[in-house]
């Protein structure tokens, strides 16, 4: 049965403290999958949705940035290419890292653990840790426009989306060797191409070789990182009031964001990316452009247009939602960010829509409950055929899972409170993880 089988997914690949994405192509700690298996661990196991946080902000920097992976130093170098001698970061606490992050959809992960089993004494340890995540990205990434840029296209989380085609094809390979890992697990036309893979080893190289400070070839604005960003700040306006502090500033700055990314990266019917280099936007036709439905101070023209572009030109009704427009020349159905449909990004519109439109909404969680159902918590989904592709076993397809159907159901009926860790059969209370990132 799902559930179980979700929590089967979740157990195998805990580690200790924190979840693996997937055992073997990502077998170290990475940023928001964390947010993501937070989300679902809160379900059926509070403890270890905490866990899962606490162990990737153990590995924050001193600036406030949350690298987008920790390592895990029992697993050997070469078992993921970059691995940490390629990174040459530490945090203060001594974890190897990386030195780039992904989307901060973290607040929220925090917000929902808290939400699931209330805990101040967690919301007081996270909130100033998650207030320094933002500090980091309004200090070292925000632009004169006020939005936040990423310096490599792994921090958007969608790798390798066709919107960074144009940008990353200013990027001149060569002096950084690439060995790629990923092959090992995945057959080829799944994932980017070895091209691709020499241009983001040049990019990691060219970063790193400036202390991670300063952009190279590659920076640009994204609406699904704005977005998240912009989330947070709601997020932290209810941490900060449920650990009496001020939530006002936070509601500012995400207004700030929300009206940043209206006037700059919005254009007919869709939220576009924009080159900080080149200042022109980006032209795309990726789902990212859809996850600022999430900003609940959205013009509600805004709105509208993007529920329109979702139903038009990404087939939303058919309740699969792809990473990619079907008709635009770059899909691909089944290699990694250029189409397929993903679990997590399905769920970020899916949040975007629930009180909007629930009519929605609710084709979009039947999807993607169908989606696992009938191919397994795969990494991503053929959004036509939902033939699974990518890693098995996948921790955040697992993890979103219950979170969906907790909410919604698996039949359309949402559960009763509480109905789906009854179903789990107790499995949060006969957990047992260690105490010791907790305390
Ligand atoms: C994928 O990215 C990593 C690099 O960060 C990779 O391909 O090796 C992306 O899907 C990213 O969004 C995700 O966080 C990561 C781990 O699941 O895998």
């Amino acid at each position: 049965m799902i559930l179980r089988d979700a929590v089967r997914v979740l157990v195998a690949n805990w580690d200790g403290s924190y979840t693996v994405p997937s055992r073997r192509l990502y077998p170290h700690q990475w940023s928001w999958d964390s947010a993501f298996i937070a989300i679902g661990n809160a379900r059926w196991s509070p403890r270890r949705a905490r866990s899962e946080l606490l162990a990737l902000f153990g590995a924050q920097w001193r600036d406030g940035r949350v690298p987008h992976i920790a390592f895990n130093p029992k697993v050997p170098e070469g078992s993921y290419f970059p691995g940490p001698e390629f990174w040459e970061a530490r945090a203060p606490s001594g974890w190897k890292t990386s030195g780039i992050v992904q989307p901060p959809v973290h607040a929220l992960a925090a917000w929902q653990v808290h939400l699931a089993e209330p805990n101040p004494a967690f919301l007081r340890r996270i909130y100033p840790r998650l207030v320094a995540q933002q500090q980091y990205l309004r200090t070292a990434r925000r632009s004169p426009e006020g939005l936040i840029s990423i310096v490599h296209p792994w921090e958007s989380g969608m790798d390798n989306s066709p919107a960074w085609d144009v940008p990353l094809a200013a990027v001149e390979t060569g002096s950084a060797g690439v060995t790629r890992r990923d092959l090992t697990h995945v057959s080829a036309d799944e994932r980017p191409t070895d091209l691709d893979y020499e241009r983001y080893t040049e990019l990691a190289r060219a970063y790193r070789d400036t202390g991670y400070r300063r952009a190279g070839a590659f920076c640009v604005e994204d609406p699904l990182f704005n977005a998240a960003y912009g989330v947070a700040e709601l997020t932290l306006a209810k941490i900060a009031k449920a650990c009496g502090g001020d939530p006002e500033p936070h509601h500012r700055e995400a207004a700030a964001v929300t009206a940043a990314m209206v006037e700059h990266l919005y254009d007919d019917g869709l939220f576009h990316p924009r080159d900080v280099l080149t200042g022109c936007p980006i032209r795309s036709n990726s789902a990212a452009g859809l996850v600022p439905l999430m900003l609940p101070d959205l013009p509600r023209d805004i709105v509208n247009a993007l529920i329109g572009t979702a139903l038009d030109r990404f087939g939303l009704k058919d309740g699969v939602l792809p990473s990619f427009a079907p008709a635009a020349p770059e899909f691909d159905p089944v290699r990694y960010w250029r189409g397929p449909s993903w679990i997590n990004l399905t769920w970020l519109v899916w949040q975007g829509l629930r009180h909007r439109r629930p009519d929605l909404a609710a084709p979009l969680a039947d999807g993607m409950i169908r989606a696992v159902t009938e191919s397994g918590f795969r990494e991503y989904f053929d959004p036509f055929s939902l033939e699974g592709h990518g890693c098995h076993d996948f921790s955040w397809s697992a993890a979103l899972i219950l979170d969906v159907a907790a909410e919604h159901g698996l039949d359309g009926v949402p559960p009763a409170r509480g109905e789906i860790s009854q179903e789990l059969g107790g499995l949060g209370e006969a957990d047992d993880i260690g105490d010791h990132v907790l305390t």
